[in-house]
């Protein structure tokens, strides 16, 4: 998913960290560059040059014939000044302090990079400026700018994903003690991937052994109806419908209660998809909430949209939003934007939609973002 971003990314960074430290871009692996030897023999054991004999003491240099350091000892006292540890050496040898002018061009190369792949502007902002309070009139080398330009952009990736968890699973279990079914309501753009991920989810949820209906509650869309109806037949999973044009609040309302008089653990309902410019479908969908009340709300957003997924997101938490399955994580696009949205709306992911088949639903995991990122 994110294989353009992070090769896009990658070379951004090779490009900052060679610049700012004025190198030649490497051609050379970063793995050969590290472990090749970065300071010199000459620089460390070479015989003292008569230059190198000479005191900087103003007394010495008047009587240079009094002076009693014999050029072995300069050398061994060279050694130790020069080398030192190996990490002052490489200071020695390769750092030199990074010019902000040069820098802030640098980075905004690296930002228009990150607003190309659909992170959110105040995202790339806030990864740049914070690279640049790290580096600006600094000493660092080649290898240390691009740690800690990846350091930087991974914490703010982290920190943009991290958010209280949504327990499904819990709620369930919660619900089931009480013996009430727990609804779940999908909600989201259209085409967003709705009705395939309520299907995945009914799949993954009768897996784990508890027991599903559907409700149809897309009572807009021609086919929609259809469409759940085929899930239902192939996967063994009841569903109830009313008529297309019918109220969507009434079909889910039925299912719920349908869930309670059959023991049924969950109910999955799909709704119309909508355009965040659409008021009256909007309107419909809160009214839809208010009287179902349901347990969680799933936002499905597709990870391809763009930067319109935080304006979905924005206009859809105003129905409630629990919790994101992110769709189509499949596709390879530019995948920026999918950082963004559980910062812009303060609700975590749960599954990512990775295919068209049953099992194509994904538990969401930080850390397999952090991993495959950069
Ligand atoms: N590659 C891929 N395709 C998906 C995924 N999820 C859904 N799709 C496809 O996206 C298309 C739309 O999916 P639907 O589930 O009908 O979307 P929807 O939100 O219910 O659409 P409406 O009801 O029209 O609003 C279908 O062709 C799905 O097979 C996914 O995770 N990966
Ligand atoms: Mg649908």
């Amino acid at each position: 998913m994110f294989g353009r971003l992070k090769k896009k990314l990658n070379e951004a960074i090779q490009k900052v960290s060679d610049t700012v430290t004025d190198t030649e871009p490497s051609t050379k692996s970063d793995r050969e560059l590290e472990t090749e030897p970065i300071i010199s023999d000459t620089l460390v054991d070479a015989e003292p040059t008569t230059e190198d004999t000479k005191s900087e003491n103003p007394e010495e240099l008047n009587d240079s014939a009094t002076a009693t350091e014999k050029p072995k000892d300069k050398k061994q006292k060279t050694k130790k000044t020069i080398s030192g540890t190996l990490k002052s050496a490489v200071k020695v040898v390769s750092e030199k302090k990074i010019d902000a002018d040069v820098l802030d061009d640098a980075l905004w190369e690296l930002e228009l990079v990150l607003l190309e792949n659909n992170v959110a502007s105040e995202m790339s902002e806030a990864i740049c400026a914070e690279i640049k309070e790290r580096l600006a009139g600094k000493s660092v080398s080649r290898f240390e700018v691009k740690n800690i330009i990846e350091e930087t952009f991974k914490k703010n990736v982290r920190e943009s994903l991290e958010c209280e968890p949504l327990d499904i699973y819990n709620i369930i279990e919660k619900n089931k003690a009480g013996k009430k079914p727990t609804l779940i309501m999908f909600l989201g753009f259209n085409g967003a991937g709705k009705t395939t991920n309520l299907a995945k989810l009914g799949h993954h949820l009768k897996s784990k052994g508890y027991s599903c209906v559907f409700a149809a509650g897309d009572t807009f869309r021609a086919a929609a109806i259809h469409q759940l109806e085929v899930h239902s037949e192939t996967l063994k999973i009841p569903m109830i419908k009313h008529d297309y044009g019918s109220d969507a609040a009434a079909v889910i309302f039925d299912a719920t209660k349908h869930a309670k008089a059959k023991d049924i653990d969950v109910v999955l309902a799909d709704t119309a998809g909508r355009t965040h410019m659409n008021k009256n479908l909007l309107e419909e969908l809160k009214k839809i909430v208010k009287v179902n009340r349901p347990d969680i709300n799933i936002l499905v957003v597709e990870s391809i949209a763009g930067n319109d997924i935080v304006e979905q997101g924005r206009v859809f938490s105003e129905a409630g939003v629990d919790g994101i399955i992110l769709s189509k994580w499949d596709v390879d696009q530019k995948g920026g934007a999918a950082l963004s949205l559980t910062k812009a709306i303060g609700k975590p992911i749960v599954f990512l939609g990775t295919g068209q088949g049953y099992k194509d639903l994904k538990e969401f995991n930080i850390e397999d973002v952090m991993e495959n990122i950069i």
